[in-house]
């Protein structure tokens, strides 16, 4: 705070040296990316940026200065969630990573977290409800989205979890869904909207594997993934971890104004 003001007052003083105005300037206003300006909001998700450009930098190849800058966005000060609470707070250092992405970054000590933030708000605005029992008959084995799941993939599924939450803060909850049908190894996840129309099968998988019901508790709604608000703007994502051969795969969702930021099918595979 004391380098904000001392920085600022001494560009004031600049500025009244050399007589110019900023009200004088056109250019549009640029982001500084030096000190002094507002703390970007950085998240991370298992210690993965969820800044795609950022994840995909190889900041450790020779002749750039990539790793200083990501240094400097990346080494701060996180709240660390898991199970929807906050379980404190810890600075993180970036380290590089195995096979699938080239960095990370990592916290002191063994602390079990899902998502990182960098700045203090609220990221589950709203409640995440778990439904168990007297499901809506839309999810019935004859129900609408059960029909239409069975005839876009031509199985016979049932549901195994079912989540709703409302995403976008209209007052109306979506729904999150896992069903399966293990006679033909299939499982997908969808999300449905309040009018039982579905939006995204944002995991489908359908293949021969050995340990199938392994899997299908392993990529389960609860163990999967995570809804959360990320970037503060009162949306909660779908982050979304995919079944992957050999690596650690997962996307960021957006239902927002009727719209889907993801494709309509994601297909998973664990095949090479
Ligand atoms: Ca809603
Ligand atoms: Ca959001």
């Amino acid at each position: 705070m004391k380098k904000l003001t001392i920085m600022t007052l001494s560009l004031c003083i600049a500025l009244l040296i050399s007589g110019c105005s900023l009200s004088e300037t056109n250019e549009p206003a640029e982001p500084d990316s030096g000190n002094g300006e507002k703390q970007q909001l950085v998240a991370l998700f298992h210690g993965i940026p969820l800044d795609v450009k950022d994840r995909d930098t190889n900041i450790f190849e020779e002749e750039n200065n990539l790793k200083e800058q990501m240094v400097s966005k990346y080494e701060t000060d996180y709240y660390l969630y898991s199970n929807q609470q906050l379980i404190q707070e810890s600075v993180g250092k970036i380290e590089q990573r195995g096979l699938d992405y080239y960095w990370q970054v990592n916290f002191p000590g063994e602390i079990e977290y899902e998502v990182a933030l960098s700045q203090s708000y609220d990221p589950y605005p709203r409640e995440i409800e778990n439904i168990t029992s007297n499901l809506p008959k839309e999810f019935d084995d004859d129900g609408q989205v059960i029909q239409a799941i069975n005839s876009q993939f031509n199985v016979n599924v049932n549901v195994r979890e079912l989540n709703r939450v409302d995403l976008n803060g209209d007052g109306k909850g979506e729904f999150l869904a896992l069903v399966i049908d293990k006679d033909y190894n299939f499982f997908a996840k969808c999300l449905v909207n309040p009018d039982y129309e579905i939006i995204s099968y944002f995991t489908v998988f359908q293949e021969e594997y050995q340990f199938f019901d392994q899997l299908v508790h392993d990529y389960n709604l609860t163990n999967s993934g995570e809804i959360i608000d990320i970037n503060n703007d009162d949306i909660m994502e779908i982050v979304v971890v995919l079944p992957t051969y050999e690596g650690f795969s997962f996307k960021v969702l957006t239902y927002k104004d009727g719209n889907f930021s993801g494709d309509q099918i994601i297909n998973t595979t664990l095949k090479p």
